[in-house]
């Protein structure tokens, strides 16, 4: 019993010696000490021992038991503290490598635009209105004053989705629905997605506009001029602008807003205004009776006015074709990576 007592003790000294991390010392405690692990199978045998030898063989097995603890111990601490070396190596962290590129998004040039022309508008008390981008034919026509037969339909290249329901042609549809809802004084700009079938360097068939409509009491064609004014300063610094006649179902009287060319300071030799020197920029006028006796509203006056963002944009930021707004092409969106508005 001794010699096999000794023998596991020599064998099981090795093992703890070889064991090279604290898993390897946890299998050995657990075949040693275990349950039935080989210590317990030894002693076993005391039973068959002498009455006489078996205080010495249980002193001897004592003895090798708490060295054995003791091996396990301190080779235990030196393996967990390798463990930690090699877990604090592979999970290091290079201070001095070179950081990977941030590619931070930003506000689409449209998006900023609308944004822009909103924050202005707010400030001169518009409050933000919408309606749907599948429009009845009623709202998107009759009700501003297009009838079916009327020859300013041809004029939008109308996409129709189903009988009665076209893609909004223009955010002026928007301006029935609010004169219905509410009551003067109404003021409020709606900005959002228009489809017309069109498509070139400069017409979009999906493309934004926004629209004012300011209704109440005494509303003149001089306060139109002043938000006008107001509007285009904001947007192009200090500039010259100029109503000119013309013609919109929804408005009497209507007019075109131009502004002085800012490249050739209305001298008219360029391209951008193609050598008029003025640069047309939004349609307006004083809203068409019409609107408002069909709304039900009395006694009251009001202006539109409605802009095409992405021309604005091509405006302000001299982009020559309105698809390049569209194709998501990174050369041409890092060229706006302004987070604002
Ligand atoms: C209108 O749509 C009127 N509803 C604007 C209006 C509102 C007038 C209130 C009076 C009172 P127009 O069809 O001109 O008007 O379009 C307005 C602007 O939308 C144009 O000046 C232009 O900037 C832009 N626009 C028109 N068609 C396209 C297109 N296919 N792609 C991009 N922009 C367009």
């Amino acid at each position: 019993m001794r010699d096999k007592l000794e023998a596991l003790g020599n064998q099981t000294l090795i093992d703890i010696e070889a064991a090279m991390d604290a898993a390897a010392i946890e299998q050995i405690r657990l075949r040693v000490f275990g349950k039935k692990g080989a210590l317990s199978e030894v002693l076993k045998g005391l039973g068959q021992v002498s009455a006489l030898e078996r205080p010495q063989i249980g002193a001897f097995a004592n003895t090798w038991k708490e060295r054995l603890e003791e091996g396990l111990a301190s080779r235990g601490q030196i393996c967990e503290e390798r463990d930690l070396d090699k877990r604090l190596a592979a999970e290091a962290v290079d201070v001095t490598a070179p950081a990977r590129r941030l590619h931070p998004g930003s506000l689409h040039i449209l998006t900023q635009t609308t944004r822009r022309i909103a924050a202005i508008l707010g400030r001169l008390g518009f409050e933000s209105a919408s309606g749907p981008e599948i429009e009845t034919e009623y709202f998107n026509f009759e009700a501003v004053n297009i009838p079916a037969d009327h020859p300013a339909r041809q004029m939008h290249d109308t996409f129709f989705i189903k009988p009665g329901h076209v893609l909004r042609t223009h955010t002026s549809s928007v301006q029935m629905r609010v004169l219905r809802e509410k009551k003067p004084p109404i003021r409020i700009f709606a900005a959002g997605a228009v489809y017309r079938c069109e498509a070139d360097a400069t017409h979009s068939p999906l493309f934004h506009q926004i629209e004012g409509l300011f209704v109440d009491k005494g509303v003149r064609m001089s306060d139109l001029k002043g938000v006008l004014g107001e509007l285009l300063s904001e947007l192009f610094g200090t500039v010259k602008f100029r109503m000119r006649p013309s013609y919109f179902p929804f408005v009497e009287p209507g007019a075109e807003v131009d502004i002085e060319c800012f490249k050739c300071r209305g001298v008219g030799h360029c391209q951008l205004c193609r050598s008029s020197g003025w640069i047309e920029v939004l349609g307006c006028g004083m809203v068409h009776p019409f609107l408002l006796t069909s709304a039900g509203v009395t006694d009251v006056t009001g202006f539109a006015l409605g802009l095409g963002v992405e021309r604005m944009a091509m405006l302000l930021h001299e982009v020559n074709d309105i698809r390049h707004m569209f194709q998501g092409d990174m050369r041409f969106l890092q060229l706006f990576r302004f987070r604002g508005y």
